[in-house]
Order: C-alpha cells, then structure tokens, then sequence
C-alpha cells in the first residue's frame, strides 16, 4: 500500500518522481493567491516552485474564497501535491510552493493579516470569469448580492474585489506599499477590467483609498496559457501507482506553458524572466490572440462536440469536418481580426494550438470548457463578430459556434442536465422554451443579460446567419453544420 505524500513521506517516493529544488523550510510567504484551483497549481505555482530555488521569499499563500475542499485535501499533505506533465512519457514533479491554505470564509483575520504582512507583495488571482462581479459593459455589478454584502461588511468580505480592496485598505492605514495584483485569468484586458472593478469599489468605501490605489497600485495584463484538464480519480490512481505516494488531488496539464506579464513599474517583483516568463509592454496582441485562437478554438469545438456526442478536445479533433471548421475558421475569420500580429506568426501559433488540442496524451473533457458560455461567449467569439462586422466580412462561419452554444442550451434543459453558468436559472428556463426554430429561439436570448450587446442583437448581418446555422445545425447536426462551412461558397470580403 503507498503512503500519504507528505513533508515527511516525499522522500521515500520513486526515485523517477522530480522534488522541489531549495529548501522548503526555509522559504518565507510573498504572494497571496485566490481561487487555488487546478489551473492555478499546474501553471504559476509552478513557476513560483521554480523562482523559489532562486529566491526564498516568493512562496504562496492559497485563499479559497468559500469552499474548504481544497485546504481539507492539502493540509494533510504540508500543502504538497503532484504535477503531471501529460506527454506521451508523462513527467510528475511535487510542488512545494504552497506553504499556507487558507479558506477566507473561515478565517477572515487570518486573510487580512497575510494581505498586510509587509513580506506579501505580490497578490495573484485565478478566480475565473464570474469571480470579478461584473456587469455587461465590463464594470463592477453594484447590484452583486457579494459586492452588496462587502460594501456593508468591509472588514469580511465574500467577493473577491472585496478582499483586494481590504487588504489594499490595511496596507495604506499601516504605512505599507500596496502589492502587486495579478490577474491570470482568461478576461480581455484583465488588469485594466481588475482594476476598475477595484477602483469602483474603492470609490464607494472611501475617496482616498480609491485616489491612493490609482496612484500607487499596479494591475500588470497577463496572458496565461497551458492547457488543464480537472483531476480525476483516474489521475489519483495513476500518480499514486508511479509515485508510490497517495495524493488527495494532483492535478495534470499539457508540457506546453506560457505566462506573459505586462511590464509595469513596480518594486518588489520577482524575476520573472529567470524562470521563462516573459515580461512585456505589449501583452494585449498576445492576449487577444489567445483569447480568440484558442479559447475561441476551445469554445467552438466543445458545444459542436458535444452536440455530435464527442467527450474529449482529442476526440473531436480526430473528426475531419470539425477539424476543417476549425482551421478555416482561425485562418479565415479569427486571423484577419489580430492586426497587431504578423500573419506568419498567428500562422504558426494557429498549427501549434491546433497540434495542442489534438494531443492524445490529454483527455481534455469538452463538458469542461462549456462551462460558463455566457461569460465566455463574449470574451471569446463576439468581439471577433464585431470587428468582422466592422471590416464588413461575412460572418458565416463565426456565427457558428454560437448558434451551437444555443443548441447546447436547448440539449441540456432537454435532457435536464444542469448548465453550469452564472446564468444557469435563466438559461434552464429558456432552455425548456426553445423549438429548434430561429425564427423562435434567438430573440430570448437576446434578452439575457449581459451576453449580446444591443449592436449585436439588432444587426441583420449577425442575426440572420446566426438564424440559419442555428436552423442547419438543428436540421443536419453539427458535424453536417460545420461540413457545410467548409464547402460553402463565401461572398468575397
Ligand atoms: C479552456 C481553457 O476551459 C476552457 O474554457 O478554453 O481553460 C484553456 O484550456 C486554457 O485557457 C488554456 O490556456
């Protein structure tokens, strides 16, 4: 029987299994970060296991806002867990940069101390699209039943931006810089949109705080990139069986990783570049394109997939006419709209992502990415209508995927599957409504809050090919849907 991973145990595991690289003891909290979930512990826990062997103060303190599943899974382990590198010869490494898990709904004080410790000076967060508490044009939600509840309880705040704010508040009334904060989520312009939302709250609080933060805090853009499907019980077994050590929740990425951080003028930073992030003054052309190429990709392939009853990101891959709808569509309609980049290398970033997501090796659940599409949806494909629109090309092809998230809606209610969504409730309700008609569907999802704008909603150029791939995909099914984008004949642009 193996053994329980631990401080004590890491050092009977297989001689293959890769240790962190310093001392472990020795190393001191800089870093706070929110919503330690897989994404976070595959990509920058294990850059910051790597800047640890350089610099002993860059370890981490893991915040979940309310759940404990995480701290209950960890804390038994010193905070240890496995990293599998999915690769035909997988790699698995332990990393030890968390050295502190702590569940803010639980311990409040034990936050804010950690927040206003003069050695944090770094605060990143993972909290995903709904964890900012925005409203459709990207501000913070004043109505947010959160946001509500943090302006009248400032000092045990439930949000996010709450919490940001708190410890932003303590550190000024101590004399103390602010911290970094980093957003490593997949939002466009994810520092500006922070700290906005930062700022909106500030301003309700205290005019002060809010002229302080503007003048002194920086919100660096990242674009973070590796792919991450959810851990498994499949996951649990194999790493305990190649390590000889139990691991409550190791989590698995593809080798692949990227983190690009906006070059900003602060401090206390660590050095990112000596660990391969690079540091930027433009990351917004390789933000966009990520945001469009590949979670675009993402996006289209699962409710496509899912609708012609694929599981996996490798498996809808290995279908030809997806496959092809999805090559026309990045070279045809995607690239076009990423102007700040040269077309050769959106060429090539197109082949990589494509080789990416057909990587056997990763079992990536499409169930997983269609997850929160009407957050997504936006930030994904509608701004690249917009701007097709704009340059007046058809939108033929990327009307596509939403017309098959619609459906993917319709499926679930059908067949009483929950939609995990923010809107979930809503989406529910009008998932039950829907025919399977355009004529009928569309307009009620026009009136979701939040997902289309009015420019959108109201523009035949959108609305009627949205109408008739809705119609062919309900018609032919999706494989036959996206077949239909690849011979089509398209007007010229
Ligand atoms: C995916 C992303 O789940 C999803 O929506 O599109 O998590 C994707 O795998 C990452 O952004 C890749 O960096």
């Amino acid at each position: 029987m193996s053994r329980r991973l631990s401080e004590r145990t890491l050092e009977r595991g297989s001689q293959r299994l890769l240790r962190p690289d310093y001392v472990r003891s020795q190393t001191r909290i800089g870093t706070v970060h929110f919503g330690p979930g897989a994404f976070h512990r595959a990509h920058q826990a294990f850059y910051f296991d790597r800047l640890l062997e350089k610099d002993a103060a860059r370890a981490i303190c893991a915040v979940s806002l309310k759940t404990a599943s995480l701290r209950d899974a960890l804390a038994p382990q010193d905070g240890l867990y496995t990293l599998v590198e999915l690769e035909e010869a997988p790699t698995m490494r332990v990393i030890g940069a968390l050295r502190e898990l702590l569940v803010a709904a639980e311990s409040p004080a034990a936050v804010s101390s950690r927040l206003c410790d003069p050695d944090t000076s770094v605060v990143t967060l993972t909290v995903t699209e709904k964890g900012y508490c925005l409203e459709g044009a990207g501000r913070l939600d004043l109505a947010h039943p959160d946001i509500v509840h943090d302006l009248s309880h400032p000092d045990a705040p439930r949000s996010l931006i709450g919490w940001l704010v708190r410890g932003l508040e303590l550190r000024r009334e101590r004399g103390l810089a602010p911290y970094l904060t980093i957003s490593c989520d997949n939002l466009s312009d994810n520092g500006p949109t922070l700290r906005r939302a930062v700022l909106d709250f500030a301003q309700q609080r205290d005019a002060a705080l809010a002229a302080w933060i503007e003048e002194a805090a920086r919100f660096p853009r990242t674009m973070v990139d590796s792919i991450t499907p959810a851990s498994d019980p499949a996951l649990r077994e194999r790493v305990a069986r190649a390590t000889g050590l139990e691991d409550a929740w190791p989590v698995q990425r593809e080798r692949f990783v990227q983190w690009v951080v906006e070059e900003v003028d602060f401090a206390a930073q660590p050095d990112w570049a000596s660990v391969g992030i690079t540091v930027s003054r433009d990351v917004t052309a390789y933000e966009r394109a990520k945001l469009r190429m590949l979670n675009g990709a993402h996006s289209t392939l699962a409710y496509l997939g899912l609708l012609a009853g694929l599981e996996s990101v490798a498996e809808a891959m290995a279908q030809p006419p997806l496959r092809a709808f999805l090559e026309r569509l990045m070279a045809q309609d995607i690239e076009p709209t990423l102007t700040a980049l040269p077309s050769g290398a959106l060429a090539a970033y197109r082949l990589s992502v494509l080789n990416r997501f057909a990587n056997p090796a990763l079992r990536h659940p499409l169930a997983q990415i269609a997850w929160d599409g009407s957050l997504k949806l936006p930030i994904r494909i509608l701004g690249t209508i917009a701007d097709a629109l704009r340059a007046g090309r058809p939108l033929t092809r990327l009307t596509v995927p939403v017309a098959a998230w619609m459906h993917f809606i319709r499926a679930r209610a059908r067949d009483g599957i929950d939609i995990v969504d923010p809107l979930s409730v809503p989406l529910a309700a009008l998932g039950r409504q829907l025919t399977g008609a355009a004529s009928h569907d569309l307009t009620p999802f026009f009136a979701l809050p939040g997902v289309f704008p009015a420019a959108l909603a109201h523009e035949p150029r959108f609305t009627r090919p949205l109408g008739e791939a809705y119609d062919r995909i309900g018609a032919r099914g999706a494989l036959a849907a996206a077949a239909f984008g690849r011979t089509a004949k398209l007007p010229e642009p």
